[in-house]
């Protein structure tokens, strides 16, 4: 729009301030325009006296480029703002994705193990092994000593086991005397069912823990007995 008021304004200040005087000089009653051709006749003069007006035009042109420029801009942000968006949509169901991933996944048997009660055990039967190497070889098996959760589950267990024979358990209290927990997870033995008289601790060495006749006892963890592996819960 201004653009073309600057026009209008050009065109009637050169009528006014270009042929108005001169027609004035020619006769005072009349504007009488003493040019035969006066745009060519004009020649440069009339491009001096119009210069600033088209150097304030070309300003004009020049900021309104701007201004198109700054509406480009806008509407590449817009764009840029409209595809952010997107991605963080896309984002999200990745997050989503994932987070149902980790759903726990069908839990898989070591080999050898057997439902025993609600849980899964191997039994050993056939090896000696003192506690510890007994521990590392559960959890070799892909699981580790078996830590009793209730008296149900010890019913459970002297189904399938032998009645007078030892079998390590998970529990000790070499860390802490007298604390018993479980080694694997260092938390406290959910379930104990001592023999009348024990924990003893013998000569202060008896800090691992086993079963013998539905009962447990505290005994040296050097003594080579049976053990009972869990499957491991993760
Ligand atoms: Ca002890
Ligand atoms: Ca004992």
């Amino acid at each position: 729009m201004f653009v073309w008021s600057e026009i209008y304004l050009l065109f009637a200040l050169v009528a006014r301030g270009f042929f108005g005087p001169l027609a004035e000089v020619q006769n005072g009653d009349r504007s009488v325009c003493p040019l035969n051709d006066p745009p060519n006749q004009c020649g440069e003069f009339c491009l001096t006296a119009l210069k600033p007006l088209i150097d304030h035009i070309a300003m004009h042109q020049q900021q309104w480029n701007n201004n198109s420029d700054v509406l480009r801009l806008n509407e590449s942000l817009e764009k840029l703002d409209s595809q952010h968006t997107a991605q963080m949509s896309v984002l999200q169901e990745v997050l989503t994705t994932v987070k149902n991933s980790k759903m726990p996944p069908n839990k898989v048997i070591p080999p050898g193990f057997e439902k025993i009660g609600k849980r899964y055990f191997y039994v050993e039967r056939n090896h000696h092994q003192n506690w510890f190497s007994a521990s590392k070889t559960c959890v070799q098996m892909g699981g580790q000593l078996a830590v009793i959760q209730d008296e149900q589950e010890l019913r459970d267990l002297r189904e399938r086991i032998t009645h007078d024979t030892s079998y390590w358990l998970d529990i000790n209290d070499l860390v802490n005397e007298g604390h018993y927990v479980s080694w694997t997870t260092g938390k406290r033995a959910p379930f104990l069912t001592w023999q009348s008289g024990e924990p003893n601790n013998a000569y202060d060495r008896e800090h691992c823990v086993d079963l013998y006749k539905g009962v447990f006892y505290d005994d040296k963890c050097e003594t080579r007995y049976y053990f009972i592996c869990q499957a491991s819960e993760n």
